[in-house]
């Protein structure tokens, strides 16, 4: 068969990977995507993506995840990245405090580019390096909570935590959408118009996300 058109999903969520370079966003994603890990990977230049299909609430979702170089000098244009996001990972390592300080940086970014309603994780990485440990988990908490930001510390290495992130932004994502498709059911029965063949507006996410879109990526 020449073609094979992919239908096999529900709905596409674009996640982004940020954070500073080295922090281990590559690796993040070659675990969730391949579970792979590399001791010695090389910084990203540009961008690259991954996706995984996988279950959520009983729907088939693709997760489409964007990596991009957290060095300015190799990063793709920052509007192209974020845009159509409808998740973000954002990413420290629990060993080096001055990628946690930058964390209000990219935030920065996401508010500068990205949906306003995009749903954040921040990831704690190399949780692993417990010893070399210089932001503590207590710090990272207070952080998520004055942010409003779901928060984990995960290990690409041994594998820890890195598929609860993932899982956890595409629940959020997912159930932000039901509750704006429901709304929208309820706006239109209330108006007295027919349900059936009526546009389900999903607000901010319009086009940021595609159920059934017709791209196979
Ligand atoms: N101990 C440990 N090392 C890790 C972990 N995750 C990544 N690393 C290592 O950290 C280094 C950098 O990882 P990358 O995944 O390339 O980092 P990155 O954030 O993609 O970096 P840029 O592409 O430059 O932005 C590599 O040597 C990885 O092996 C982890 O969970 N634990
Ligand atoms: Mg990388």
């Amino acid at each position: 068969m020449a073609y094979k058109v992919d239908h096999e999903y529900d709905y596409l969520f674009k996640i982004v990977l940020i954070g500073d370079s080295g922090v281990g966003k590559s690796n993040i994603l070659s675990r969730f995507t391949r579970n792979e890990f590399c001791l010695e990977s090389k910084s990203t230049i540009g961008v690259e993506f991954a996706t995984r299909t996988l279950q959520v609430e009983g729907k088939t979702v693709k997760a489409q995840i964007w990596d991009t170089a957290g060095q300015e000098r190799y990063r793709a244009i920052t509007s192209a990245y974020y845009r159509g996001a409808v998740g973000a990972l954002l990413v420290y390592d629990i060993t080096k405090r001055q990628t946690f300080e930058n964390v209000q940086r990219w935030l920065r970014e996401l508010r500068d580019h990205a949906d306003s309603n995009i749903v954040i994780m921040m990831a704690g990485n190399k949780s692993d390096l417990n010893h070399l440990r210089s932001v503590t988990e207590q710090d990272a908490q207070l952080l998520a909570e004055k942010e409003e930001l779901a928060f984990l510390e995960t290990s690409a290495l041994e594998a820890l935590n890195v598929e609860k992130a993932f899982q956890t932004i595409l629940l959020d994502i997912y159930q932000i959408i039901s509750r704006k498709a429901l709304a929208a059911q309820e706006a239109a029965s209330s108006t007295g118009l027919p349900g059936q063949g009526t546009t389900i507006n999903v607000g901010d996410y319009s086009g940021n996300l595609s159920r059934r879109p017709c791209c196979s990526n």
